[in-house]
């Protein structure tokens, strides 16, 4: 009955991750998935979540089930951190704001909503972009087409080309962002950019769905949740997907939100009833463990300056990263520049490699990372970060050797 059934590819970014989990070579460095690591090389419990994992346990509650919406003091938390505290669009209760399962669930969810409700509009990514966002949309029946985003000669964001792009898109259309540390490419726009980009977006009426991944990895809370509050200051419907998965190094209890920005409090009770519609066909409610951990964090002042206090850590930790890396580049190819590694932000880098240099860096050097070339820089430690370099080096200057005898 079953022989019908083809053999899974597996997933580009997954799949890599099971591959590294099996090698048993000394030293092997996990640059694929965004997974960040402490400089022990280990993923981090935070204190912050410590604590909250430590107070739940002293005043243990029942394992009831959460509404659809999920955990209503998380919701609240979601809205504070996304939007900024006393933003008039939640004070207005214009926000419908559903607890999630990851990023991952925000952007199913979405979707599926968006399929029901925009059936005629695409949704437009990046070109490149996190490797799921395709196989994620299509798989809720939406059309996807690209705008261009990377630009591999400045190794910066091809902004006229992705303005020209947006300038000649139908009305409705969903046009995907990143709002920071843009995955793959740890590129993302300057402030200037983003008021021309949201320019467009409003002139043409254009729908914007964020994809917050890493709010606080690149320069900070406020400042990386920037764009969104641009665009919501233009009254404009705006669909965000938010995950804790990285910010709160909880990945496993798949803890995210969806937040639709309505026109007003009628419209936001209409979508929110409609988003735990979807809701409690797919999974009928979302995880408890995870979101009361996250509220917990978030509402206790002592614990969310401490959390605050970690992100940074983590971001100061992922920035020195990129410095090693650059410096061990630099010093084992002095014609390179490698200050691209030092001006992109967030986990991510693109490195330029072919797939084939990623995979002779995984069998040769047990260094993994996505074939794009995506490297995760928060998978780099103290002890990795020059015994990646070199290899990156090497691969580079074999790539030089070769060029030079071939002539192209
Ligand atoms: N959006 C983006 C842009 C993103 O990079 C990820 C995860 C998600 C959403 C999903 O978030 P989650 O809360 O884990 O469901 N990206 C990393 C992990 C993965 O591929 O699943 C990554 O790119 O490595």
């Amino acid at each position: 009955m079953l022989d019908h059934v083809g053999s899974y590819a597996g997933d580009p970014i997954l799949s890599l991750m099971e591959k590294f989990a099996a090698d048993e070579t000394v030293g092997k460095a996990n640059l694929g998935i965004g997974l960040y690591y402490d400089d022990n090389g280990r993923i981090p419990i935070l204190c912050s979540v410590g604590e909250a994992a430590q107070a739940l346990r002293n005043n243990p509650q029942p394992h009831t089930y959460l509404p659809m919406e999920g955990l209503s003091r998380l919701r609240e938390c979601i809205q504070d951190l996304v939007f900024g505290k006393d933003t008039d669009a939640v004070r207005e209760g214009r926000v419908a704001t559903i607890q999630t399962i990851g990023g991952s669930g925000a952007l199913h969810v979405a979707a599926r909503f968006i399929r029901a409700y925009f059936p005629d509009s695409a949704v437009w990514i990046s070109d490149p972009t996190w490797d799921n966002h395709r196989p994620l949309l299509e798989s809720a029946g939406l059309n996807v087409g690209v705008y261009p985003y990377y630009d591999a000669k400045t190794q910066g964001v091809d902004i006229e080309g992705m303005i020209a792009t947006l300038n000649g898109l139908p009305e409705k259309s969903i046009v995907l962002l990143q709002p920071s540390c843009h995955n793959p490419t740890g590129c993302d726009l300057t402030p200037d950019q983003w008021d021309r980009v949201v320019d467009i977006m409003e002139q043409r009426r254009l729908i914007p769905f964020m994809d917050m991944a890493y709010q606080g990895f690149g320069d900070g809370l406020n400042e990386d949740a920037s764009p969104i509050r641009k665009l919501i200051a233009r009254s404009m419907t705006v669909f965000v997907s938010n995950s804790f998965s990285k910010n709160f190094s909880l990945y496993g209890e798949r803890v995210g939100g969806l937040s639709v920005v309505c026109a007003n409090a009628d419209v936001a009770g209409r979508v929110l009833g409609q988003l735990k519609s979807i809701v409690r066909t797919i999974y009928s409610s979302p995880p408890l463990h995870g979101a009361r951990i996250i509220a917990t964090v978030l509402e206790d002042p002592t614990m969310h300056q401490m959390w605050e206090a970690e992100i940074e850590q983590m971001r100061v930790r992922i920035k020195s990263m990129r410095k090693i890396l650059r410096e061990v580049m630099e010093a084992n190819i002095p014609s390179m520049d490698a200050s691209y590694l030092t001006t992109q932000r967030g986990m991510f880098s693109y490195t330029g490699l072919t797939p084939e240099e990623t995979f002779w860096l995984k069998d040769e050097k047990a260094i993994y990372m996505v074939q794009s070339g995506r490297i995760c820089v928060a998978g780099l430690s103290e002890q990795n970060a020059p015994r990646v370099a070199e290899a990156l080096a090497e691969v580079m200057a074999r790539r030089q050797q070769v060029a030079a005898l071939t002539g192209c």
